[in-house]
């Protein structure tokens, strides 16, 4: 189920509280403290939270987690960014690649790690951060506010529990704020759902999103993979080297929020852009299956009707065995 739609009682803690709550605000505006604070009086009254778990503090930061923020020129977003994240994961590493606009000093200052890319990309930028990665798990958040670091712990809980190797957010079950409304989106929307059908019928996997950035991933697992791509194409191919490789991979509903600022470093109006995903596409598409790499993706192999972490989502968009 969505973490954002309807709770069920049985669930409803504190921390989810807040996630619900804050995502109504965003999504209808309003003062955020009286909005809040009359959906946690009404919620008191139903019964459905009590004021102890209203109280609950949040988890507190995973060591073993860090989470990996490839940014260029989003100084107005990243120092949030970096904040929220620290919440979540117990390293926050930002990949910056040549900003202008002082994004690198500011994420430092928020309490991240920054490393400098080469300059070729987002996908070389990632690639490069994760040999800066020291925990067993890495997540991938996007520095210009649209990833809703709250979700962290849902899309590290199905790694940590074994029961998965690559983790993807998933926008057609947690909602998006930026996805629709103008030829722009509808041209993403249906571009990003032709890729996910062709990679489905491919690997013969159920995924509902193969475009989003906002994912997780044994570290040893990214490592593993053989990732060529330099630019925002990197998650469709980690996708297609998962699938391909014979590791597990599944999705978890997130939302996405509305870029805060600054502008989409992806252009439709350029023909590279189709190319770039077009080659990206058939190239992932041609991979030969192989044999699982390491002792991980091996002991999942051993089972091959390995069962999906159902949990977390329909059973209908989750892809796990090969
Ligand atoms: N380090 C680094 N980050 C990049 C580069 N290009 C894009 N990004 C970041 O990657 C994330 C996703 O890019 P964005 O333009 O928002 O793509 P969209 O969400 O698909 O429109 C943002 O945080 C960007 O700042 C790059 O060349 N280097
Ligand atoms: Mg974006």
């Amino acid at each position: 189920m969505p973490a954002h739609t309807a709770t069920p009682a049985s669930v409803l803690t504190g921390t989810h509280f807040r996630t619900v709550a804050r995502r109504d605000v965003i999504r209808f505006g309003g003062d955020d403290h009286r909005f809040v604070a009359l959906r946690a009086h009404r919620l008191i009254r139903q019964g459905t939270l009590s004021l102890a778990e209203l109280a609950e503090p949040d988890p507190a930061p995973d060591p073993e987690v860090t989470a990996v923020i490839p940014a260029r020129n989003e100084a107005a977003t990243v120092a949030s960014v970096v904040r929220e994240c620290r919440h979540y994961a117990g390293r926050v590493l930002v990949v910056e690649g040549g900003s202008t606009d002082g994004t690198a000093e500011i994420a430092a200052l928020a309490g991240a790690e920054v490393i400098r890319d080469h300059g070729l990309g987002k996908g070389a930028a990632l690639r490069l951060a994760v040999e800066h990665v020291v925990t067993p798990y890495c997540v991938f958040v996007d520095a210009d506010g649209s990833h809703d670091p709250i979700d962290i712990p849902l899309l590290v809980a199905p790694l940590k529990a074994g029961r998965a190797d690559h983790v993807g957010g998933s926008r057609l079950l947690g909602g998006s704020d930026e996805l629709h409304g103008g030829i722009d989106e509808f041209l993403r929307l249906a571009g990003s759902a032709f890729i996910t059908c062709v990679i489905n019928r491919r690997f013969g996997a159920r995924l509902s999103d193969s475009q989003n950035g906002f994912r997780a991933l044994r570290t040893a697992v990214f490592r593993a993979l053989p990732l060529r791509a330099r630019h925002t194409t990197i998650e469709m191919e980690m996708i297609m080297a998962t699938l391909a490789a014979g590791y597990r991979l599944a999705e978890v509903p997130t939302h996405e929020r509305p870029r805060a600022a600054g502008f989409s470093k992806i252009s439709l109006a350029r023909p590279g852009t189709w190319f770039s995903y077009g080659f990206c596409l058939l190239r992932g598409l041609c991979t030969r299956r192989t044999a699982p790499r390491d002792a991980a993706a091996a002991d999942a192999a051993s089972s091959p009707h390995r069962p999906a972490p159902r949990e977390f989502s329909a059973p209908s968009a989750l892809s796990v065995e090969r």
